[in-house]
């Protein structure tokens, strides 16, 4: 059991890590939490700092997720007594959702992080790569039709979904594609009125300060 507490720590950690937040301390001695949407993600890093550190945070916040159920399912792979009913499925799931948890809720910078998207689809691409790519392309689409990355943002979680059901995931990545998609709706309420408003501002755009 110490050994499967220790895996859940490993992606709390993992997920943890804030590349955005870094990107934004040291290339421009900001706090981006107190900048632009207050989110550590790509998005607005791209708003406030620049198009090459948007690029490797994007890459990295990925990397988080991917690592984190990768290497969930893999190390209790290796443990001799598996504990029922958890298989490998459900230890990636569970590393999934606990590595969003440490994107979005970091113990290093007061709780307070980004809206677990990049994680997400990194998480997803470890699970199954298609599906991956195929929520990729539903977020590509939307983006380009309406220069929106929170809208895409939106798409990509409920579109994980149908590709999870249409394609015969395990029933464990199934439901990490609704939990995230459930986080993702919860952290993005800013956005979603903004949306609604029709004040939500295109890609590199500044946020619109409230009337
Ligand atoms: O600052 O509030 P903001 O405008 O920044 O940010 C809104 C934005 C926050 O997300 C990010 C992450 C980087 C965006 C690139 C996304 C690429 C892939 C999208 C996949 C779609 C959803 C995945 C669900 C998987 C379960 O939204």
């Amino acid at each position: 059991l110490a050994a499967v507490v220790g895996i859940f720590l490993l992606a709390y950690l993992l997920g943890s890590i804030p590349p955005g937040y870094l990107a934004g301390r040291w290339l421009k001695g900001i706090d981006i939490r107190e900048e632009g949407s207050g989110s550590t993600g790509a998005t607005n890093v791209l708003r406030t700092v620049g198009k090459g550190p948007a690029l490797v945070v994007f890459l990295l916040d990925i990397l988080k997720g991917t690592g984190a159920v990768m290497l969930g399912a893999y190390l209790y792979d290796q443990l001799a007594t598996p504990l029922p009913p958890l298989d490998a499925p459900w230890v990636g799931c569970i590393s999934g959702v606990i590595a969003l948890l440490g994107h979005s809720k970091p113990v290093w910078l007061s709780f307070r992080g980004g809206k677990s998207v990049a994680t997400a689809l990194g998480v997803v691409f470890g699970m199954n790569w298609l599906v991956a790519l195929g929520t990729f392309g539903i977020f590509g689409i939307t983006l380009a039709l309406f220069r929106i990355v929170s809208l895409g943002s939106l798409a990509g979680a409920i579109g994980v979904n149908a590709l999870m059901w249409a394609t015969g995931q395990p029933l464990a990545y199934k439901f990490f594609a609704l939990m995230s998609a459930l986080s993702i709706f919860w952290r993005h309420q800013a956005n979603i009125q903004r949306l609604v408003a029709g004040t939500e501002p295109k890609i590199g755009q500044p946020i619109p300060q409230k009337a």
